[in-house]
């Protein structure tokens, strides 16, 4: 079954409720104060189900409105999400300022689809009845509902005059609207909260994307905060999950009231960031006066609402019925996504002036050129332009899969084959869960390459840079350095020994002396194991001067080759390996380890077995405990 959300807009008085009433047989006017006041203050909600023009079952959920002036902010909370607008104007009053201000909101949000509905026919007679549609025609001409696209339908609540034909016409509209994608990231605006007995606490929302079902866990934002899903309710009647376009209520477990309000967000866990700047483009509407930069404005976006300074791009003002890029910084933290669409009201008095859309959730500091690029990229790009132009703009250090998912708001899935695309075409290098733009990443084995040149020619006797070292130079995260490196030595351009890095070919130039005195220091500790010889011994030994000897122990100790416990102390880095297996499987048959046991698990001497203990400690292999150790 089809699920489609109906809204209505317009002047108070004009017979929205009564319509929605004519239509589904229930009063959405809920609160006491409505029903004595005889006006809709507040979202009121009902539901209906229809047969499609080809026989499926249509479920339509509506969202009334409040016409009354005062009340446009909770109207605004109400028609984000829905998919077809009832678009009601009153036979006897004709076009008022809140039909105005609702068109214009409707239009801003870009709600996809309408009908006209001229209420009251049955006060007016034919030929006033004809010269208001000819208005209408003239109001809405060239917009999503000029008559030519969207029917205008006369009716009248109290007679029932053209309530099926509008009927018809609803379920015509609807059947059109293409399914929800309900593969995206789960958002829920909440637009109410309220304790409901025996349950706790419940919010009520249109669904905006993606699915939730019972026991998911979810994060409420902008506060971040985690909650369960314990049931869910779909147009009454409970249900295991909730899909995209479905006026939903949620029954919260972990959560009270106050920890929510209208304008919390519901979301998918471990997805996205709250945001208190937005690049977006904003249109300001004909009757609005100009809007200077740095002009504060309501700001209204799915159920939230904020206040906002508004940072003009590269101009001083904004001209009424024009269009410009812009940052909003908002006063108080909000879930928003690129696509997602706002409303600007003036800050004093109160009237909506504008809105636009958001392009950037998470803006970077940029020069003008570039961010103008970046951000009409972004409006207009392919989803691969897009994902392209985010990598970009991180440079060197890329972009990681996690924050590429929260930035652009699209599925994991869909982020991966717009990489896999730009992988194939070159554009794009893939470093384990980081991206880095191809050119970036090329300019960054250049630099590692000057890097290492640099670092050989101011020291000639050391044979290479420690690898995170050369990396922290670089300020590249692990993942793309690792790549770097790959493919560098693949170009037999690098080599990796141990943990250092060096030019190819660019290590310590050894004479055969040299050379064969290495070896033999390197076999001499490798034999002794853990009883190893003393350094001095060895040095002795050698077919090298003392200096050259000491200058060839200091290459093996930087090549991690050898280990030094003390300035009398050294061990060959295998033996060392030996140790730490032996200890570990020591633990199977006990959890702690004394002086004596360790000499005779090793077979060494006292005089090495402190040292090696206290190596141990500092390695985090065992922690001392009085005399004893326990093994970590
Ligand atoms: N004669 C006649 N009266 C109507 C019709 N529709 C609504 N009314 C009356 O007009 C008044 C206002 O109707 P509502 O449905 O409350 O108007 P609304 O647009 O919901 O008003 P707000 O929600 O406050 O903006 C009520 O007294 C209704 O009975 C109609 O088709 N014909
Ligand atoms: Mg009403």
């Amino acid at each position: 079954m089809k699920s489609v959300i109906i809204g209505t807009a317009g002047h108070i008085d004009h017979g929205k409720t009564a319509l929605v009433k004519a239509l589904t047989g229930i009063d959405a006017d809920r609160l006491e104060e409505e029903k004595r006041r005889g006006i809709t203050i507040d979202l009121g909600f009902a539901h209906l189900e229809l047969p499609a023009p080809n026989g499926e079952k249509l479920r339509l959920g509506f969202v009334d409105v409040p016409g009354h002036e005062r009340f446009v902010r909770n109207m605004l909370a109400g028609v984000g999400g829905i998919d077809l607008v009832l678009f009601v104007v009153a036979a006897d009053e004709s076009i008022k300022p809140q039909t105005r201000e609702h068109f214009d909101i409707c239009r801003l949000l870009a709600v996809p689809r309408g009908i006209t509905v001229v209420t009251k026919s049955d006060l007016v007679d034919a030929e006033t009845l004809e010269v208001v549609r000819l208005e209408i025609e003239e109001f809405v001409r060239g917009s999503f509902l000029d008559a030519a696209r969207a029917p205008i339908v006369p009716v009248s609540a109290i007679s029932g005059a053209g309530i099926e034909e509008l009927k018809s016409q609803i379920a015509r509209i609807a059947s059109e609207v293409p399914g929800k994608n309900s593969r995206a990231q789960f958002r829920l605006p909440v637009d109410r909260v309220f304790t409901m007995k025996g349950f706790g606490t419940v919010v009520t929302g249109t669904l905006l994307a993606g699915k939730v079902a019972k026991d998911d866990e979810v994060e409420i934002f902008p506060d971040k905060r985690a909650a369960r899903v314990r049931g869910i309710q779909v147009h009454g009647a409970q249900t295991e999950q909730a899909l995209a376009g479905q006026r939903t209520a949620i029954n919260l477990a972990g959560l009270s009231t106050e920890d929510l309000q209208r304008g919390s967000v519901l979301a998918a866990n471990h997805s996205f960031e709250p945001t208190r700047r937005i690049d977006v483009s904003l249109s300001l509407l004909k009757i609005a006066k100009r809007l200077r930069n740095r002009a504060r404005v309501h700001l209204h976006a799915h159920t939230a609402e904020t206040v906002a300074e508004v940072v003009l791009h590269q101009a001083q003002e904004l001209r009424p019925g024009s269009e410009g890029l812009a940052q909003l910084r908002l006063a108080d933290a909000t879930l928003l996504l690129p696509g997602d669409r706002f409303i600007i009201r003036q800050f004093s008095p109160v009237v909506t002036i504008g809105g636009g859309v958001v392009l950037d959730a998470m803006p970077t500091k940029q020069s003008a050129q570039r961010l103008n690029d970046f951000l009409s990229t972004l409006s207009s790009g392919s989803s691969e332009a897009i994902l392209l132009a985010r990598v970009a703009r991180r440079g060197a250090p890329g972009l990681s899969l996690k924050s590429a998912v929260a930035e652009t708001g699209w599925l994991p899935s869909e982020v991966e084959e717009t990489i896999f695309a730009l992988v194939k075409g070159g554009a794009l290098r893939r470093c384990g869960d980081v991206l880095a733009e191809e050119q970036a990443f090329q300019q960054n084995a250049t630099e590692l390459i000057n890097t290492l040149k640099a670092f050989h020619e101011a020291n000639p006797l050391i044979s290479g840079i420690s690898k995170e070292e050369l990396r922290e130079r670089l300020g590249l995260p692990p993942e793309v350095f690792a790549a770097l490196v790959e493919m560098l030595i693949q170009q037999k351009k690098l080599e990796i020994t141990g943990e250092q890095a060096r030019l190819a070919g660019r290590g310590v130039v050894m004479k055969d002396d040299e050379a064969e005195s290495k070896q033999t220091i390197e076999r001499a500790f490798a034999a002794a194991g853990l009883r190893v010889p003393a350094l001095k011994d060895v040095l002795g030994g050698l077919k090298v001067d003392r200096v050259r000897a000491q200058k060839i122990v200091t290459l093996l100790l930087r090549d991690k080759v050898l280990v030094k416990l003390s300035d009398e102390l050294v061990f060959h880095r295998g033996a060392l390996e030996g140790l730490r297996q032996t200890i570990a499987r020591y633990k199977s048959t006990s959890p702690k380890l004394d002086v004596a046991k360790f000499k005779d698990l090793t077979g060494i001497s006292r005089k090495y077995a402190i040292p090696l203990l206290e190596y141990l400690d500092r390695e985090r292999v065992t922690r001392r405990v009085g005399d004893e150790r326990v093994i970590l």
